[in-house]
């Protein structure tokens, strides 16, 4: 006598599960996920900075006992002003551009130039964040350099 009535009730019950669940996936696909998957906004006047802060791979950067390679070594870069960074190979041996850890920029990702840079080529990078950020060059790890980024002093 009892019986149909609890089944009845654990009826009920599974729909009200498989709605709830419906309705918690349907709110991650529509509403959580584009929202994680979105690039942070960033001002204008950080994606277009004023300048840009070239850093020079000079000849012979892979002899270790020149003591000049990334030119300048330490850079201090202000968000708005120069935080798009070039590193330009005037050298004639392939390096990279490796962060000491791995550093992440919400707007730009990876920080690091995958693969070598070959005599004569650049990679750039736009910093979106302030950070500090110790590098080196993967083939001739004492090539080392030092990104300072801040934001705008006035
Ligand atoms: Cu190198």
């Amino acid at each position: 006598m009892s019986k149909p009535t609890s089944s009845h009730a654990y009826g009920i019950g599974i729909i009200t599960v498989i709605v709830g669940i419906s309705a918690g996936l349907a709110y991650y696909q529509m509403f959580y996920l584009p929202e994680s998957l979105a690039k942070p906004s960033v001002s204008e006047e950080i994606l277009e900075p004023l300048e840009e802060k070239l850093i020079e791979i000079i000849l012979n950067s892979a002899d270790p006992n020149q003591q000049d390679n990334f030119v300048p070594k330490l850079v201090n870069i202000q968000l708005g002003i120069d935080n798009k960074i070039i590193w330009k190979n005037v050298d004639n041996t392939a390096h990279t551009v490796t962060p000491d850890q791995p550093t992440e920029d919400p707007y730009s990702g990876e920080f690091g130039s995958h693969g070598v840079i070959k005599p004569g080529d650049t990679y750039e990078f736009l910093f979106t964040e302030p950070n500090v950020v110790p590098y080196h060059c993967e083939p001739h790890p004492w090539m080392k350099g030092t990104l300072e980024i801040t934001k705008q002093r006035f």
